[in-house]
């Protein structure tokens, strides 16, 4: 199956069938979009299905052309890092949100909680760089297809030598090249793990990109020492906390994901995805 035709509505673990193929080739528009506004409403009407192709997604979010008049009321900056702000809680199915980057501001190296990523810069300029996983963790996507991989080739009898996860579910070792954990079967160590980078991007005004956990991690950079910039960004579904990754260890940490802002209205407190969701069912 393409990676486009995936089914967006579910987490990526869920999509067991998928093959890793990024998404890089230059997307046909064929709806123009009037309006960010028009943009939500198109989202919600395609999200009310049960199926939802990845393409389909990236279509519509490449149908607007970014205007400042649509957006700029959400565009709320810190002087310290990156912001977001929510622009729509999609029914609980996705969310779709405005992250406001000033000259430098930069994520840490981070997964997507197992949710689809969406994103299309509005304004200024981001530089995306892509990472494989360190080898000391094992993400739900790569477990289930890593037992996909396991089952079809018979690997059961050679695991000791490769690196594939540990098969037995209540092992707290996460996959590796390695030898035998204590489970009786392979798994890790957990020593210090410099972190792979597998591709950079520059992403300009209207670009729109997607990532997801099979296909690695990110960090996102405003490289301007000068000009900001504002990107729109659609999860499916929605999280409310995701991991971040030490640039030289690889070692992660959880952290909760928060909002700057809710419908152009600064939050006091600093507001979590799930508190979103709770207000609006
Ligand atoms: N995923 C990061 C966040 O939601 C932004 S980087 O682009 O996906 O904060
Ligand atoms: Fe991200």
């Amino acid at each position: 199956m393409d990676v486009e035709n995936v089914n967006c509505k579910i987490r990526v673990s869920q999509c067991a069938d998928m093959e890793i193929i990024p998404i890089e080739r230059p997307l046909k528009v064929t709806q123009e979009i009037g309006g960010l506004d028009k943009l939500v409403e198109e989202l919600h009407k395609v999200f009310t299905n049960d199926y939802v192709n990845i393409q389909d997604v990236q279509k519509l979010m490449a149908g607007y052309k970014s205007d400042p008049k649509d957006w700029r009321k959400y565009a709320k900056f810190d002087r310290f890092r990156y912001t977001r702000n929510l622009v729509d809680a999609g029914n609980g199915a996705f969310n779709i949100m405005i992250l406001c980057w000033g000259p430098g501001h930069a994520s840490a190296i981070h997964d997507h909680a197992d949710s689809h990523c969406f994103m299309k810069l509005l304004s200024g300029s981001l530089e995306e760089v892509r990472y494989d996983w360190p080898s000391t963790v094992e993400p739900e996507v790569r477990k289930v297809l890593n037992r996909h991989r396991a089952t079809e080739e018979h690997l059961d009898t050679k695991m000791a030598a490769l690196d594939v996860s540990c098969q037995n579910d209540s092992c707290q070792n996460f996959g590796g090249k390695v030898d035998r954990c204590q489970c009786g079967s392979q798994c890790e160590d957990y020593s210090s793990d410099q972190m792979e980078e597998i591709g950079r991007t520059r992403l300009e005004v209207n670009d729109v990109c997607y990532i997801n956990d099979a296909l690695g991690l990110h960090r996102m950079e405003n490289p301007s020492h000068v000009d900001s910039a504002v990107s729109l960004h659609l999860y499916c579904p929605p999280f409310d906390s995701c991991r971040v990754f030490d640039a030289r260890t690889g070692k992660p940490s959880e952290v909760k994901v928060t909002f700057w802002s809710v419908n152009g209205k600064k939050v006091k407190r600093v507001i979590e995805a799930t508190d979103v969701a709770d207000s609006q069912q």
